[in-house]
C-alpha cells in the first residue's frame, strides 16, 4: 500500500483530519536505516553486532562491546527478541556450522532470582526463556540465547565462554523514547 493510500484510508476512517497531517506525522518518523557501522545489522534505530566466530566469558564479552562503544544486547520486547532469534538461527543455517550461544545483558548476580539489564540495574520487562529456564543449575547467573534451545533464552554460568551479540543505539539521531 502506497503512503497516500494509507493516509486515504487514515481519513476515511476518521484517524486523521485531512491527508496532509498524515504525511506531516509520517514525515517525523525517523528514519535510522543504513546508519550501522559495517558488519551491524540494524533494527528500529540500534545496532547489533554478533560476535559469532569470537568466545568470551560474560564479563570479557561486555567489555569487548564497550571497546564498539556498545553494551551487550538488552532486549527490551518481544519484537526485538524475535529479531535477535530470527538472526542468529539464519546465521547457523546458512553455513551449517554447529550452533553457538549468545550472551545478552541480562543477570541476577546482584539478587539471586531477580534479574536485570546490567546497564541499568532495570529489571527484565520482557523474558524469552526457554521451558525450564532459568534453573540456575550450581549458581547460573547469566542469560544466553541458548543454541541448544533454539535461541531461546537459558541461565548459565558467566564464567563460560560463548558468543555474544552488542548493541548500541542510534538516539542521538532520534530521540531517547526511540530505541529498539
Ligand atoms: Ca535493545
Ligand atoms: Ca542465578
Ligand atoms: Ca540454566
Amino acid at each position: 500500500m502506497k503512503a497516500l493510500d494509507i493516509c486515504n484510508t487514515l481519513m476515511i476512517f476518521g484517524l486523521i483530519s485531512t491527508v496532509a497531517s498524515c504525511f506531516e506525522t509520517r514525515a517525523q518518523e525517523p528514519n535510522c536505516e543504513g546508519l550501522c557501522p559495517d558488519g551491524w545489522v540494524y533494527f528500529r534505530c540500534s545496532c547489533y553486532l554478533f560476535m559469532d566466530i569470537m568466545k568470551a566469558s560474560w564479563t570479557e564479552a561486555e567489555h569487548h562491546c564497550e571497546t564498539h562503544k556498545a553494551t551487550l544486547v538488552i532486549i527490551e520486547t518481544n519484537a526485538e527478541n524475535l529479531f535477535v532469534i530470527d538472526f542468529a538461527r539464519r546465521l547457523y543455517k546458512t553455513d551449517r556450522r554447529p550452533t553457538n550461544s549468545f550472551w545478552i545483558g541480562a543477570t541476577d548476580t546482584v539478587t539471586e532470582g531477580l534479574w536485570t539489564w546490567y546497564t541499568d540495574d532495570s529489571p527484565l520487562n520482557f523474558t524469552g526463556w526457554a521451558p525450564t529456564e532459568p534453573d540456575n543449575k550450581v549458581d547460573q547467573d547469566c542469560v544466553l540465547l541458548g543454541g541448544p534451545y533454539n535461541y531461546l533464552w537459558d541461565d548459565d554460568h558467566c564464567s563460560l565462554t560463548a558468543s555474544f551479540i552488542c548493541e548500541k543505539g542510534l538516539s542521538y539521531l532520534s530521540g531517547p523514547d526511540l530505541i529498539g
